[in-house]
């Protein structure tokens, strides 16, 4: 009976990145899409300085007609490495390729650090995902300032590593490599950690069908992916000769979504400190069945088809924020068409 039927309640989750075009993605999916409740948007430096970063996930959200949700910037640097970021993939901005809006959207005033912690604290134990889809600095820095979010937090879903290859290194992936330290924080903490990485995010490439059906919704935040996508399309060819380009960090949020989209393993990881050829690798044991007390796992197979049914329906039920605020209401569309508004 329907009045018997439950709904799962939204989950809940803080999304901290550096967009960066995939970051972009994933904030309109996680926006996007009712089973998620975005409760933050935290930024930290990565694809490029925090300053670019942080006016990329303004712009997006602005795009995106995102409102009442808190958008804080976090770390400038990592925690022991110089800066490192990736022009050749981003661009000079960050997010290269199409023209970005004026931000709608105000700054909060609280480092992201602190963001973070208020907002898992103000809530019920156990209710909040942490999504980082960039370099753990600022995750890492939370869990050292207030050590209660970790047994607080219902799991860490992040986009970085990989057990088969790197991107940044022969071993090693970008938001891993640029603070490795912040990353073996947070893998060796007590909170599940599952790893979305470069095994599943290589099979998310927007394909030329894909891109046309998106860009086919002809909304302003479907023409801003397809154009995030042209460019994010060359420059993965350019760089690292791939046909089509991986999006990575929307598989993060998708498994949150419905972990049915992404295959999980669970294995031992830990992250490379010494190595000299091997720094920043998610090393995973994959020898015998995980021990009980594992906290970790690993992505290894995506759902290609619904994992591009569930972006797309983000960007369906967004629709086109500006123009609608902006357009008359119906009624007065009316007149304007009968010719007496003017
Ligand atoms: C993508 C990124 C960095 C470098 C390359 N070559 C490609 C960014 C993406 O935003 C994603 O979060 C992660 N880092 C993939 O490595
Ligand atoms: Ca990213």
């Amino acid at each position: 009976m329907d009045s018997h039927r439950t709904v799962a309640a939204p989950k809940k989750i803080i999304l901290d990145c550096d967009p960066g075009h995939d970051d972009a993605v994933a904030l309109l999916l996680a926006h996007g899409n009712p089973d998620i409740d975005l409760l933050a948007v935290t930024t930290v430096v990565g694809n490029q300085t925090l300053e670019k970063v942080t006016r990329n996930a303004l712009a997006v959200g602005t795009i995106a007609g995102i409102t009442g949700v808190p958008f804080a910037a976090g770390c400038a640097r990592p925690l022991v490495r110089t800066i490192e970021t990736a022009p050749e993939i981003h661009g000079e901005s960050g997010m290269d390729g199409p023209e970005l809006p004026e931000s709608t959207i105000e700054l909060d005033p609280r480092h992201a650090v602190d963001l973070i912690i208020d907002t898992i604290m103000a809530h019920e134990p156990g209710t909040i995902t942490l999504v980082p889809t960039a370099g753990l600095t600022n995750i890492a820095l939370a869990a050292r300032k207030e050590p209660k979010i970790v047994e607080r937090v219902k799991e860490v879903v992040l986009m970085g590593g990989g057990y088969h290859t790197g991107n940044w290194s022969a071993v090693a992936e970008f938001n891993i490599i640029i603070d490795p330290e912040a990353a073996h924080i947070v893998f060796n903490e007590k909170w599940p950690v599952v790893m979305v990485g470069l095994d599943l995010t290589h099979q998310a490439l927007a394909t030329p069908e894909v891109v046309s059906r998106i860009a086919a919704l002809d909304t302003a935040p479907a023409r801003f992916v397809r154009e995030l996508m042209d460019f994010f399309a060359a420059a993965y060819k350019d760089a690292q000769g791939f046909d089509y380009p991986p999006v990575h960090d929307p598989c993060a949020v998708a498994y949150v979504i419905d972990p049915s989209v992404v295959k999980t393993r669970k294995v031992p990881v830990n992250i490379e400190l010494q190595g000299t050829l091997t720094l920043g690798m998610t090393v995973a044991d994959f020898r015998a069945p995980a021990p009980k007390d594992c906290t970790t796992s690993v992505a290894t197979e995506l759902d290609h088809e619904r994992f591009w049914d569930l972006v797309t329906d983000a960007l369906v039920r967004i629709g086109d924020p500006q123009a609608s605020t902006s357009s008359p209401e119906p009624t007065q569309r009316k007149d304007a068409l009968t010719g007496s508004a003017q």
